[in-house]
């Protein structure tokens, strides 16, 4: 089956930044489409965005050259070829590009291509994305991570960490998980509302009030949890991303929207520490940053049988900073970002090698996302069970919650929800 077209332009995402859109077509007529998302609080060895850098359109963030890529080198190569399996087109893409990092074409060019890839190959099949990538057992729905209070680089409030999601893994299904965290949700905005906080929302779709403190975002959610009739821990439990590269600088942490503190990294574990004592925290994201390698040692081996501590600025799903951490026991889960890496082979393998290490993988979002469904299907294929969506709230999110729960439907009695089983703790 040979690639007949392949056609790219410059669309918006989330954040009303330009970003990549990639229709790929065979020669029997299936089609596949990709949009690609983007981040803000980014680790350092992610895979290389191609921005245009002009000035005189949207600030510089344009992406024509990555579109220009796609429809020139990337067509001239790809079209009239086999489509063939996902891995060779990949390492075609990779060897095109010839840099360690995709800068030359692209990361956000390569990444489309490759989805749309995908799913072209999958049409043509006649099955769903997500068994075409996972096969017939990919029938695990993940647990969501609804992301209901946004701080960080995703919201101009008073918190300095990132997110601060609840996890409801007591449920029978993924319809009922999704009710259960909407619900609770709820009973957070009115909650909001009573003690006069803004209820408006930030880049991931959760409540972005300006709080006393960090500790305060997790009080309001507890108390939200008891309000929606759950039991906070037994059937909802917390996931934190606090994103601390962010904060990261001279070897130091520093609160940058709050008070200004500075602490050290055994401060820093010394807080965890105490807050996974304190709070039902199921799953704790980059508690400290992708530098500070002797501290993640330290704090693996302190809290790592208590909490899934998940790596995500320090891997960027990439398989040899993965090794590096399994060899250094660095964390015990992983983030998976499709466009970390930039293509969908790698991002499988990435997985496959958590899973081989006995890391548990939690399939995610970017922060600037668009109504891409990619990571629904990607989550169900790898049979991780978990997965961060954002809020159930704007409809980039909402997209991911709703392939989902099409996804659940049309398995029907072959559906298995995840539950708390997924997580490493
Ligand atoms: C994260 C992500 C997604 P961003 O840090 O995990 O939630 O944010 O896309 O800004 O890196
Ligand atoms: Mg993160």
């Amino acid at each position: 089956m040979r690639i007949s077209r392949l056609d790219a332009l410059e669309v918006l995402d989330s954040r009303g930044n330009p970003t990549v859109e990639v229709c790929l077509q065979l020669e029997d007529g299936s089609e596949g489409q990709a949009l690609v998302p983007s981040g803000a609080s980014t680790g350092m060895h992610e895979a290389a965005e191609l921005r245009d850098g002009d000035p005189r359109r949207y600030g510089g963030k344009g992406v024509r050259k990555a579109v220009a890529n796609v429809r020139g080198e990337m067509a001239a190569v790809l079209v009239g070829t086999d489509a063939g399996e996902q891995r060779a087109l990949d390492g075609r893409l990779r060897e095109l590009d010839g840099t360690p990092h995709k800068s030359r074409l692209g990361a956000n060019a390569i990444l489309a291509v490759s989805i749309a890839h995908a799913r072209a190959v999958a049409a043509s099949r006649r099955l769903p994305l997500y068994r075409h990538l996972g096969g017939d057992e990919a029938t695990l729905l993940p647990v969501p991570c609804l992301n209901v209070i946004n701080g960080g680089r995703h919201a101009d409030n008073t918190l300095d960490f990132q997110e601060f999601a609840i996890v409801p893994h007591h449920a029978p299904s993924f319809a009922e998980a999704v009710r259960m965290g909407e619900e609770v949700s709820g009973s957070l905005r009115a909650l909001l509302r009573e003690h006069g906080l803004s209820t408006g929302v930030g880049d991931e779709g959760g409540f972005a009030p300006d709080l006393r403190s960090n500790e305060q975002a997790v009080e309001f959610i507890l108390k939200a949890i008891h309000r929606a009739g759950y039991r906070p821990g037994s059937d909802v439990s917390l996931a934190l991303d606090p994103a601390t590269g962010e904060m990261w600088g001279s070897g130091r942490y520093r609160f940058f929207k709050s008070s200004g503190i500075e602490r050290s990294s055994a401060a820093m574990i010394a807080l965890w520490e105490d807050w996974v004592q304190r709070y039902p925290i199921l799953m704790l994201e980059d508690p400290l940053s992708e530098h500070d390698w002797d501290g993640w040692t330290a704090l693996s081996s302190r809290i790592g049988d208590q909490v899934e501590l998940v790596g995500d600025d320090i891997f960027s799903t990439n398989a040899d900073r993965l090794k590096r951490g399994i060899l250094e026991r660095v964390a015990n889960a992983i983030l998976i970002k499709p466009n970390q890496i930039g293509t969908v082979s790698e991002t499988l393998d990435c997985a496959a090698q958590a899973k081989a290490a006995g890391y548990a993988c939690c399939v995610s979002q970017r922060s600037g996302d668009t109504e891409d469904t990619f990571i629904a299907d990607l989550a169900v294929a790898l049979g991780c069970g978990q997965i961060k969506a954002g809020a159930g709230c704007r409809g980039e999110r909402t997209a991911k919650f709703n392939r989902l729960l099409r996804i659940e439907h049309e398995l029907g009695e072959w559906a298995r929800f995840a539950g708390r089983a997924a997580f490493i703790r």
